[in-house]
């Protein structure tokens, strides 16, 4: 594509894609070969939200999950998901207080990390975004309310050397953009390649059709979702699943869009199943995953 005389990559992303690129299992390995991750989220009146993240992350391949969340989240999310390892943490007006404070990102190695489902926007989130931005040495993924306070820690974003992974949806790309989101809807790959290559972050717009933009620019539109995402909990499913590939991937781009296929192809299976976009659940894309993997394989 030629925009302004500039050659523009643009890739649509299909199944044949994911199918070449999606990471192989080792019949040897054990739980820490296919990555240990740290997923950040949850507050009083959200606990779904992260349960759900943790879910998908687990039911993607992910070799060991902790969830850190407020400590009252905590037993929640256990009862939902005793796989996921905990972190509780201390907390105030029901949300994460603090900066994570006696955590050591060098002393705790994880793959990748994930943050912002339900974490709500207490102003104790901002210093925690700040921490996980300067310190965290590995892939970094930001979603939901992790994006609040974004456009206020600027330097931070662009100090970073390790991979920064944002999802925002719409309304929130508008916020990040100061944009209004009818804008943001008109001028889709324009306005993410902008934003993706000022800031130097990989950018997932979200919505149908989902885009992915590369620092480099480069840009990757997904074939696989429908309506039946629309509905509240979804773009939690994704950061789990995103969360997840990246733990096992190699290529941030790659693991990225390879985990929008898969979670819009959740959504192709249930509508062929049920004929049907009234009755299902987020939860319900999650339970589709291991028909969607093996679609692939
Ligand atoms: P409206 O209302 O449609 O007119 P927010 P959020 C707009 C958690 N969740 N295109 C929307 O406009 C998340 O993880 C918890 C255009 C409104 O202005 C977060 O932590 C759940 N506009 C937290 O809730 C399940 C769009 O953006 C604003 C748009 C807040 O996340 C649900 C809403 O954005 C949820 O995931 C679109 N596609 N989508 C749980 N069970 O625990 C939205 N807008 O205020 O950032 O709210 O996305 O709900
Ligand atoms: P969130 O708004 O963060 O919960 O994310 C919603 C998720 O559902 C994203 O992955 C969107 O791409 C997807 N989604 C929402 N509405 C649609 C739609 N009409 N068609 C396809 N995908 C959608
Ligand atoms: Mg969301």
């Amino acid at each position: 594509v030629i925009e302004n005389n500039v050659p523009i990559r643009r890739k649509v992303w299909t199944k044949n894609d994911v199918c070449h690129s999606l990471p192989h299992r080792i019949p040897n390995a054990h739980k820490g070969t296919h990555g240990k991750g740290l997923l950040i989220g949850g507050s009083k009146s959200m606990p779904g939200a992260v349960t759900l993240a943790a879910s998908a992350c687990l039911n993607s391949g992910a070799g060991l999950l902790t969830t850190a969340a407020p400590s009252s989240v905590m037993p929640v999310v256990h009862s939902q998901l005793p796989e996921t390892m905990g972190m509780p943490l201390p907390e105030q007006g029901g949300a994460i207080a603090g900066d994570l404070m006696g955590m050591d990102f060098n002393t705790n190695p994880y793959q990748a990390v994930a943050a912002g489902p339900g974490l709500g926007r207490e102003k104790t989130i901002k210093p925690l975004v700040r921490r996980l931005l300067t310190e965290v040495n590995a892939p970094l993924l930001l979603d939901a309310d992790a994006l609040y306070f974004l456009p206020e820690l600027e330097q931070e974003v662009k100090a970073r050397n390790a991979p920064l992974i944002i999802t925002p949806h719409p309304g929130e790309m508008s916020r990040l953009t100061g944009e209004k989101t009818e804008k943001i809807n008109n001028q889709r790959f324009t306005l993410s390649r902008e934003f993706a290559m000022e800031k130097g972050c990989y950018l997932v717009l979200k919505g149908p059709h989902t885009i992915v933009t590369t620092p480099d620019g480069d840009q990757f539109i997904n074939t696989s979702g429908n309506e039946a995402l629309a509905r509240g909990g979804t773009g939690d499913v994704l950061t789990g699943l995103i969360l997840g590939l990246l733990l096992q991937g190699k290529e941030t781009s790659a693991s990225v869009m390879n985990a929008v296929y898969l979670h819009g192809l959740t959504a192709d299976i249930a509508v062929k199943k049920s004929r049907q976009t009234y009755a299902m659940t987020a939860s319900d894309f999650i339970h589709l995953l291991p028909l969607a993997f093996r679609s692939i394989i």
